[in-house]
């Protein structure tokens, strides 16, 4: 099952345990994974304690990726320890919290502008900076995360719905760009989990309990689960997929009444 030995994999957006990026490092790591890891300022700690569970120690750096020069920063570290790279995790979001309390209507000039450069910019920048390193590879893959908020709406996800519209739409504009360089550049859609993002969102355990009652599979997805979707997509058996958004939401999405 080592389908991930000899690859290098970049993860943006751990913060905790329940981080879905988290999940996502795990599951690529117990695949034979080498990782860099890179948090958010205050996230230190946390992502310094949990680097010492896996079972390669991964390279923690910091980056917030909404500084040029942090990315810059951590694309020249890769380059000097690892000469290149084999996929990358995309899994920042953020929106000013008044933005999600507010009306949609009364979105501000500055709260959308930080949404969309956190949650949806930040993904092209990222990009950017790891083709030239997955060029000395002979290719790669990237991945992002959404929401359905994206293509409908949701209570209290306003402008991240907004921003997640932005990301998918950049997902396929990139894998447009470098396709033909052998990068293939996906999303996954997950379903509701409660994690550090998820608990500052009013009324989530309502969502998820209307997600039980209604998703086909009558549950809500793990976590874990979405690591091995994102896995499959990383790794090469997801090799001729590029430009996609994957749901993994145990078929909530199909539903209608
Ligand atoms: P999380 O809070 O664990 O992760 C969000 C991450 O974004 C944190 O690590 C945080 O440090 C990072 N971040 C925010 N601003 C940043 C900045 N300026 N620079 C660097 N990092 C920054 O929560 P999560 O639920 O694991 O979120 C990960 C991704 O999954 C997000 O894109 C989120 O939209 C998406 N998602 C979450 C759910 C859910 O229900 N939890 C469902 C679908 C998609
Ligand atoms: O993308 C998200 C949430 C991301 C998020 C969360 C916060 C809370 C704290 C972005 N910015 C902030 N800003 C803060 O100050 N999700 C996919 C989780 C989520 O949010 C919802 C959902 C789901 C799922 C809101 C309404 C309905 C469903």
């Amino acid at each position: 099952m080592p389908e991930f030995s000899e690859k290098t994999g970049l993860i943006v957006g751990v913060a905790n345990k329940r981080s879905i990026a988290w999940a996502i490092a795990q599951a690529t790591a117990r695949r034979g994974a080498r990782l860099v890891l890179t948090y958010q300022g205050r996230f230190e700690e946390h992502v310094r304690e949990l680097s010492e569970g896996l079972s390669t120690r991964p390279l923690v750096l910091p980056c917030d990726v909404a500084s040029d020069a942090d990315i810059d920063s951590v694309f020249a570290r890769i380059g000097q320890e690892f000469g290149g790279l084999d996929f990358l995790v995309h899994g920042a979001a953020f929106a000013p919290r008044e933005e999600l309390a507010s009306p949609f209507l009364n979105t501000s000039r500055e709260g959308f502008r930080v949404a969309l450069d956190v949650s949806a910019y930040s993904f092209v920048a990222l990009a950017r900076g790891a083709a030239p390193l997955m060029d000395k590879r002979g290719g790669g893959s990237m991945l992002t995360l959404t929401y359905i908020g994206s293509q409908r709406v949701f209570p209290n996800y306003k402008v991240m719905g907004v921003a997640k519209a932005a990301l998918e739409s950049t997902v396929r504009y990139l894998a447009a760009d470098l396709g033909p360089r052998n990068i293939r550049v996906n999303a996954i859609s997950a379903g509701p989990i409660k994690t550090l993002a998820a608990a500052g969102i009013g009324g989530f355990s309502r969502i998820l309990d209307v997600y039980r009652e209604r998703a086909p599979l009558r549950r809500n997805v793990e976590a874990a689960e979405v690591g091995e979707a994102a896995a499959f997509l990383l790794s090469d058996e997801g090799k001729a997929i590029s430009g996609e958004v994957l749901l993994v939401d145990c078929g909530f999405h199909i539903t209608g009444m």
